[in-house]
C-alpha cells in the first residue's frame, strides 16, 4: 500500500479557531480524520502532518520524494501556507525531490489579497487546487491516487 504524504504549513494549526469565513469551521484534527477517511477509501496509507518551519517542510519534501522513489509514496498534498508565496526554498525542494506534489489551498487564493495570488510552488507542482474548502483535501487525496496508479 502507498502512503500519500499530506503536508500542511505555517498557522494551519490554527483552522477552525479564527476565521471561520475564509478556512470554515474544521480544526487540522477534523481535516486529518477527512484525509485518514478519503485514503481509506482509495487504498493509500497517510502520513498527515503539520509544521510552522519552512526548512522541515523542505526536509519531509526530501523524505517523501525518497519514499516516492522507492515505490512507496503515491506523492505529497501540499498546503504550504503563506510559504507558498514566498518560498524558493521550497520550489527548489519539489523540484530537487522529483516529488509528484498537489499544490492545495482552502481558499481561493485568486480571490483574495494580491499578494496570494503569486505561488512559488504552482511551476513545480505536478496540479493545483483552491477554493473548494476543506473537502478539497477528499478530493486532492482521490486525485492523487487515480495518478498514482
Ligand atoms: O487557503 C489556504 O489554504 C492558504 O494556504 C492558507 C494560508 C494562507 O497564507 C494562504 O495564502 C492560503 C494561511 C493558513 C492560516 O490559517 C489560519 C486559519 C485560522 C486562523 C488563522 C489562520
Amino acid at each position: 500500500m502507498k502512503t500519500a504524504y499530506v503536508l500542511n504549513g505555517p498557522n494551519l494549526n490554527l483552522l477552525g479557531t479564527r476565521e471561520p469565513q475564509v478556512y470554515g469551521s474544521q480544526t487540522l484534527g477534523d481535516v486529518e480524520t477527512l484525509c485518514r477517511e478519503a485514503c481509506a477509501r482509495h487504498g493509500l496509507a497517510l502520513d498527515f502532518r503539520q509544521t510552522n518551519h519552512e526548512g522541515e517542510l523542505v526536509t519531509w519534501i526530501h523524505e517523501a520524494g525518497r519514499a516516492q522513489a522507492e515505490g512507496k509514496a503515491a506523492g505529497v498534498i501540499l498546503n504550504a501556507g503563506a510559504y507558498t508565496h514566498t518560498s524558493i526554498a521550497l520550489h527548489d525542494a519539489i523540484k530537487g525531490a522529483g516529488a509528484l506534489v498537489i499544490e492545495l489551498h482552502i481558499s481561493n487564493v485568486h480571490a483574495r489579497e494580491s499578494f496570494r495570488h503569486h505561488s512559488y510552488i504552482s511551476p513545480a507542482a505536478k496540479a493545483v487546487m483552491a477554493g473548494f474548502g476543506v473537502p478539497g483535501y477528499s478530493l486532492a487525496i482521490g486525485a492523487l491516487a487515480d495518478m498514482a496508479r
